[in-house]
């Protein structure tokens, strides 16, 4: 990777990959926007910033050829509980724009990074250590974008060469860019409430089991991935990766080793419950281990000390 664009760089995982990437490379890190959400502070000041609608082909090719870009990280999306409320919208903007991604990148030789999801899984798929090759029939709409992309991902690849690499990422905590939308968000929202010192009203039920990944981990993953041995790869889009699992009282308990005090009450979403229910309890990401040599740093209590501190710096 020399020239990196990242579409997307303002939400939840580009906001915090392209400040890594331009700690890293020294060549053209582009942080890719759309019109009302502009980088802001360290990411508009460290580097170049483009509008790139992902779903405007020729604004993709014209920052493309501009910053000579090789790599391209296609971070444009809707999360699964906002794709359910607006399932035409995510499919033009989960679809529409990988088509657009990957026709600029056969045209230019790019690479391509497409974040894929947990959500390819439903509830016909084995539920614990759910296996990389298996049974994928999502019902929601995020689901279908994300198994659909994998598929015409690695469609690319075989007919065109594209160098299309991809996980499944499993639920993302963080204490900086908030998500918004998703599924497994009530693990990035307790720790807010923790720190406030509020009740955390907690839209998932006690007992829901999904997988979760700390930032630092996953922006390791997104990067290790582009800079893998290929030619190791049996797989491509996608890889299960997961750095832990736990439902909302094993979070709970785990906090409270910290703050004490912490209040959970449970008023559960159903939407949010029903795409939890059809998701893995827990992944098996044997094959990322093997292909190219993934391995999670964080575990839950890792990440809780790491969460306080920060939120605690940042907010209190
Ligand atoms: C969501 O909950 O929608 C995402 C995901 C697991 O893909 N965080």
């Amino acid at each position: 990777m020399k020239n990196v664009l990242v579409i997307g760089s303002t939400g939840q995982i580009g906001s915090e990959l392209t400040l890594k990437l331009r700690s890293i490379y020294n060549g053209n890190i582009v942080a890719g926007y759309i019109p009302g959400a502009e980088p802001k502070g360290e990411l508009l000041e460290t580097g170049p910033s483009a509008v790139v609608d992902i779903t405007n082909a020729k604004q993709i090719a014209e920052t493309i050829s501009k910053y000579e870009i090789d790599t391209i990280y296609n971070l444009a999306a809707l999360l699964s509980a906002v794709a359910e409320a607006k399932p035409q919208l995510a499919w033009k903007i989960g679809m529409d724009g990988l088509f657009n991604v990957l026709e600029v990148a056969r045209e230019s030789g790019c690479a391509v990074f497409t974040p894929s999801s947990i959500g390819v899984f439903g509830s016909n798929s084995p539920k614990d250590n759910t296996p990389q090759d298996t049974i994928r029939n999502p019902k929601t709409m995020y689901g279908v974008t994300k198994v659909s992309g994998e598929l015409l991902s690695d469609y690319y690849f075989t007919r065109f060469g594209v160098d299309t690499r991809s996980v499944r990422f499993p639920g993302l905590i963080s204490y900086v860019t908030p998500p918004g939308g998703g599924t497994t968000d009530y693990a990035v929202d307790i720790y807010y409430s923790a720190v406030k010192g509020e009740t955390f009203e907690c839209p998932i039920a006690a007992g829901t089991f999904m997988d979760m990944m700390y930032m630092p981990d996953a922006l390791r993953a997104a990067i290790e991935i582009m800079e893998a041995d290929a030619s190791k790869f049996v797989h491509r889009n996608s890889f299960n990766v997961t750095a832990m699992s736990f439902d909302p009282e094993i979070i709970t308990a785990n906090i409270r080793k910290y703050i004490p005090e912490l209040k959970v009450d449970y008023k559960v979403d159903p939407l949010r419950q029903a795409i939890a229910d059809s998701w893995p309890n827990s992944l098996d990401d044997t094959c990322a281990r093997e292909e190219w040599g993934w391995k999670p740093e964080y575990d839950l209590d890792r990440m809780t000390q790491d969460m306080i501190t920060k939120l605690k710096e940042r907010l209190v």
